[in-house]
């Protein structure tokens, strides 16, 4: 599971989002709404499975007793966001539950009001015990339909350092020949509990000052050197710099020292001492790795994994 939202219906706006769990859910704006909408769709109390091209959804749509909405009932969705390999059948029973537990909760259609009436205490306890069930219910929930975080990387580097076919190993666990990276390529990928969203950014150079846009949101930073071109690592470096200047210190460094089945494949060493890895300031890790024989990937994931888990 990669989390919860629910969705209800405000006389006012409209369908909208109450709550989700975790908090953070890397969602944008406009995935929200579209989530949010299918509370316009749907009148039957039903579960229901939707597929998103962001994500699965396990949904149940049902009415709330409500003495302060107008039809008598509050309309409210509860959406699960799942990953595509996961089966979104096994969730009909762990919702049924819950919305039971939310039913059986007295008053609680008075959480529905809380972003129009948060100064009433009442509306502020319920809303509390909502977001308690469903912390509940998120923490309750066995490993195997497992829980999962989505997590943006921002992978870059040189052109034809092997960005995408890096991404592509782990993401499809294939390895072809690439076109040009010319804008942006999206891999999607589950790793333990994770699910990744890498950011394939194009390496050439007039794509270069486009870079920054996508480090907003990533959690982690990954850059590829194409181990057996050292005539390349002065250039490299000034990039890797350019880049950790706009990033924010917190975010954990995986430099990929790629192309390791070639002959002119360097040492981990040599990369450190031409990109200066030892003068930085946040935690970093290096591994040589190939996306043509998958050596090293499983190496370098874990550690970003790990690096995930502490924060
Ligand atoms: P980029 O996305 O960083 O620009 P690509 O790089 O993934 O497009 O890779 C550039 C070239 O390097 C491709 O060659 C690709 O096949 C090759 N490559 C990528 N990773 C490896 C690797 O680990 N080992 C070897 N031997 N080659 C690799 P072509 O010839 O298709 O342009
Ligand atoms: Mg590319």
């Amino acid at each position: 599971m990669l989390g919860i939202i629910i969705s209800y219906f405000d006389m006012i706006e409209g369908s909208k989002t109450l709550l989700t769990y975790p908090d953070n859910l890397a969602l944008t704006e406009n995935q929200f709404h579209q989530i949010n909408k299918l509370l316009d769709v749907i009148f039957e109390k039903s579960f229901f499975i939707h597929r998103f091209d962001f994500s699965n959804t396990a949904n149940y749509y049902t009415e709330i007793p409500s003495k302060w909405a107008r039809g008598g009932h509050e309309s409210i969705l509860i959406s699960i966001l799942i990953s595509f390999t996961e089966n979104p059948e096994n969730w009909k029973e762990p919702l049924e539950e819950l919305i039971a537990h939310i039913e059986q909760t007295p008053d609680i259609y008075k959480a529905f009001y809380y972003f129009t009436s948060s100064s009433d205490p009442k509306v502020a306890k319920k809303f509390q015990e909502l977001k308690d069930l469903i912390k509940n219910f998120y923490e309750s929930i066995p490993e195997t339909i497992t829980i999962q975080r989505i997590v943006k990387l921002f992978i870059f580097g040189l052109d034809r350092a092997g960005k995408t076919s890096l991404t592509k190993r782990v993401s499809e666990n294939i390895y072809e020949q690439t076109s040009p990276t010319l804008w942006l390529n999206v891999h999607n990928f589950q790793f333990q509990n994770f699910q990744f969203v890498c950011f394939d950014v194009g390496g050439q150079q007039q794509f270069r000052s486009f870079w920054t846009n996508y480090l907003h949101n990533s959690e982690a930073l990954i850059f590829v050197v194409d181990g057996s071109t050292p005539e390349r690592f002065p250039e490299a470096k000034i990039e890797l710099w350019k880049i950790l200047q706009s990033s924010h210190n917190g975010l954990p460094l995986l430099v990929l020292n790629n192309k390791a089945d070639l002959a002119g494949h360097v040492k981990n060493e040599k990369i450190i001492a031409a990109l200066a890895l030892n003068n930085l300031n946040r935690s970093w890790h290096i591994v040589a790795t190939s996306a043509k024989s998958g050596q090293g990937i499983n190496e370098a994931f874990n550690w970003v994994a790990e690096q995930l888990k502490r924060r």
